[in-house]
């Protein structure tokens, strides 16, 4: 065992360091790569195989690691081995992970390998996100703040970029907007960031943390979720902002261990009290980083700036402007980003109105709260849902939007687990389950759906589920939805 490990940092002898670097993703190909530029032993175990992993696997090889790829990749660390770096999606009860959980071998995930690299030389303030919805978002709000102030500033994990991608780069970026996921958190060990918020939670990857969990130390699966999710307000040195309405959150910021001095800022989508952010009348504003916040607050964007200005991303705006208020970005700058921001697609976006019909596509809404925030948006709805539903309950969700629901539509491998929850709570409401999952099955979800609805009617997509048992991702599932739409009404195309 490397004695300065614990300690470990951007200058620390890596060299003399043999990692173990499981997953050869996106995160894996970073870390490795960074490991290998500080002369560590890189060995990188893969236990899928495609086109594109081996010639990741090539181009570290090239680099010097050791690659070992394929089903048959070591269930036990090779001998030797100081650290584990893992990937986000490998579950903790990985084979590998266990092992080295069970020899006492260091596990980190790409996040915390990226943060004790940038000490003590290269340190950028980190301004992180996580909740169950709306995360990604919310970065790409803050980001888009920051830019507006002027900031050399990246958005960067969970979004799609590794940090490690980042630091790598020629620019010097003087703060980053990190989206952290509970996978990623679950790894991290030392964070102490600028600031930090937790949008929400609510029942998401709870198959994750089934097969994961300590259960000594936990009840039920969302409270080991939630227990990841919290590790984000460790250490923050500024603000840590919470959701005045979800107070899950506020309580993860109340039994935190931040360092001295750091605040708890609210946002909320009524009126604030001191120390928050939140609305008044058609205005954002802020009456937590103004010295007057006792007695007044300040205007910092109008929620016409924030596009769509449904309640949820009202709050994600908020959120985003706490963050970069705590940095000290100007009211003007908040307004400024805000208004520039085109949000990407899949999010509530219509894709048609036909004969009175309104299509609109959020396939983004991958599980049960997210599609809550969505249906809450239309008064009659024909909805299409279903999915890979990661073990979570529909039952809240069913029975609270029940009276709008015009019919449902169901599709994907846990289309009978949702019926079920419609049986129990809506029996009234007509559903038509779509057994066929090839390619041609998303026209028959929209004809079932258009079979449905009635002039004034919403069809939303909003299947409350992962798409990866149909799709290559909810984008891919979106756009299947726009072009199946298409096919029924030629006359839109
Ligand atoms: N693998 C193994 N052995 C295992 C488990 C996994 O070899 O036991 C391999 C897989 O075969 C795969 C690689 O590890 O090739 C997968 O790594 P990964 O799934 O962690 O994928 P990355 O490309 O590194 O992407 C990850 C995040 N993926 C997940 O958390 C599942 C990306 O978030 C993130 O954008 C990226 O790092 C950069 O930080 C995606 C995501 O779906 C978008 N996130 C979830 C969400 O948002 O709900 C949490």
């Amino acid at each position: 065992m490397i004695g300065w490990l614990a300690q470990a940092d951007g200058l620390s002898p890596w060299h003399e360091a043999t990692v173990l670097v499981l997953g050869l993703g996106r995160s894996g190909v970073a870390a490795a790569d960074a490991m290998l530029s500080r002369g560590a032993s890189v060995v990188v175990v893969e236990s899928a195989t495609s086109t594109p992993l081996t010639e990741a696997g090539t181009m570290l090889e090239v680099l010097g690691a050791t690659v070992i790829m394929g089903p048959d990749a070591p269930a036990v660390l090779p001998d030797g081995t100081d650290l584990v770096v893992t990937s986000p999606g490998a579950r903790p009860s990985s084979p590998l992970l266990v092992d080295a959980v069970r020899r006492g071998i260091p596990v980190w995930g790409d996040v915390e390998l990226a943060w004790r690299l940038q000490h003590p030389d290269r340190v950028v303030p980190w301004l992180a996100v996580t909740g169950t919805n709306g995360k990604t978002t919310t970065t790409q709000m803050l980001e888009s703040i920051l830019l507006a102030a002027g900031h050399k500033a990246a958005a960067v994990g969970n979004i799609g970029r590794p940090v490690l991608e980042a630091m790598a780069d020629d620019v010097s970026y003087d703060v980053y907007a990190v989206e952290l996921s509970s996978f990623q958190l679950h790894w991290t060990h030392s964070l102490a960031l600028h600031s930090a918020a937790v949008l929400n939670l609510e029942q998401d990857h709870l198959e994750w943390y089934e097969d994961s969990a300590d259960w000594s130390e936990y009840a039920e699966p969302l409270d080991a979720y939630g227990a990841d999710k919290a590790r984000i307000y460790t250490g923050v040195t500024h603000s840590c902002v919470y959701n005045v309405e979800a107070p899950a959150t506020e309580k993860m910021v109340e039994e935190a261990d931040v360092t001295d001095g750091a605040r708890a800022i609210g946002f909320t989508t009524g009126v604030p009290a001191v120390s928050m952010l939140g609305v008044v009348d058609d205005l954002l504003v802020d009456r937590a980083f103004i010295p007057q916040r006792r007695d007044s607050a300040i205007e910092i964007a109008k929620v016409s700036d924030v596009v769509p200005n449904a309640p949820h991303n009202i709050a994600n705006a908020l959120a985003a402007a706490a963050l970069a208020r705590s940095f000290g970005v100007s009211p003007a700058a908040v307004s400024k980003g805000l208004k520039s921001l085109t949000i990407g697609g899949h999010r509530i976006q219509t894709v048609a109105e036909v004969d009175g019909i309104t299509w609109v596509d959020d396939s983004k809404a991958t599980n049960p709260h997210a599609a809550d925030s969505s249906l809450r948006a239309f008064s009659r709805v024909v909805w299409i849902a279903g999915g890979q539903a990661k073990n979570t309950s529909f039952d809240d969700l069913v029975a609270r939007h029940k009276d709008r629901l015009r019919g449902a539509v169901l599709l994907g491998v846990d289309r009978e687990h949702i019926r079920e929850a419609l049986a129990r709570h809506a029996p009234e409401v007509p559903v038509i389950v779509v057994d066929s999952t090839d390619t041609g099955a998303m026209d028959e979800v929209v004809g079932a759906a258009r079979s449905l609805a009635q002039p004034g009617d919403t069809v939303l997509l909003a299947p409350g589920c992962a798409s990866k048992d149909m799709y290559s991702g909810y984008d891919a599932r979106g756009d299947a939805f726009a072009t199946a739409v298409r096919h029924l009404h030629p006359e839109t195309g």
